[in-house]
C-alpha cells in the first residue's frame, strides 16, 4: 500500500519478511565491518541513535559539525551499499544515479531522533529513501521551515519512505519506538536504512 503524508511517500509492507531477511543480513555484513557507534551532536552530547554506514560517504558528528566523511571512525573506509539495498533505491526512484551514502540508524528502546531536515547533501533534487526494519518507530513529519502542524505515523517492519519533490527539506523525526513489536531483531530494536546522492 502506498500513500503520503505531507509529501513523504509512504511504502506501507514494501518488503515482505524474506526480504526484510535478506536486507538484515546484508546490514549486518556491513556492521561487521564498520561497527555502530554513537556521534555526538555539535553541542557534544552523545545521540541515543547508533550509527553505521556503506557507501562511499557516512554520516558523523561531532563539536566540527554535522558532516559526510570517507571514513569510519576507526579510520577504514565504508563497506559498499549492499545489492540488496541498493535494488530497494532503484526499484523505488527509477534512477539511474546511485546513491553514496546508506546511513544506518540503530535505535533501542530509548532512542528517538529529534526533528531535523536532511540538508548537509549537496543536491537536494535527489531524494532520500529510507527502509525500516524491527521495532516500529513513530515518524513525524514537519514542514520546510519548523515549526507549524506535523503529523506522526507508525513506521513498521518493512516499510519505505521517498522523501522527495517539496518534502525533501521537510522537517522530520522518530520521536519513540514501541520496544517489542516485532520479532525479526533477536535482540529488539529498530534499524533504519537512509539512501542519499551525497555529491
Ligand atoms: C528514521 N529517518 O526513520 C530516521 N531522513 O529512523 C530519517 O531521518 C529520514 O526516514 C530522510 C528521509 C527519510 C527518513
Ligand atoms: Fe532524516
Amino acid at each position: 500500500m502506498r500513500f503520503s503524508v505531507k509529501g513523504f511517500e509512504i511504502h506501507s509492507g514494501f518488503l515482505n519478511i524474506e526480504a526484510q531477511r535478506a536486507v538484515l543480513d546484508a546490514v549486518r555484513g556491513v556492521v561487521a565491518k564498520a561497527p555502530f557507534f554513537r556521534p555526538n551532536t555539535p553541542s557534544g552530547k552523545p545521540m541515543s541513535v547508533r550509527m553505521s554506514a556503506a557507501g562511499k560517504y557516512g554520516w558523523f558528528s561531532d563539536r566540527n559539525g554535522y558532516r559526510y566523511v570517507s571514513q569510519h571512525p576507526d579510520g577504514t573506509p565504508w563497506p559498499a551499499i549492499p545489492a540488496e539495498v541498493l535494488e530497494i533505491w532503484h526499484g523505488l526512484t527509477g534512477l539511474e544515479r546511485q546513491p553514496e551514502c546508506c546511513l544506518i540508524n540503530y535505535y533501542g528502546p530509548d532512542a528517538k531522533l529529534g526533528l531535523h531536515q536532511d540538508r548537509d547533501e549537496a543536491d537536494m533534487r535527489w531524494p532520500v529513501v529510507s527502509v525500516s526494519l524491527g521495532d516500529d518507530g513513530l515518524f513525524r513529519m514537519g514542514n520546510v521551515t519548523r515549526g507549524g502542524k506535523t503529523e506522526s505515523h507508525w513506521l513498521r517492519s518493512g516499510d519505505v519512505v521517498v522523501m522527495g519533490g517539496d518534502a525533501r527539506l521537510a522537517y522530520h523525526g522518530v520521536d519513540r519506538i514501541r520496544a517489542g513489536s516485532s520479532t525479526l531483531l533477536p535482540k529488539g530494536g529498530r534499524l533504519n536504512l537512509t539512501l542519499r546522492v551525497v555529491e
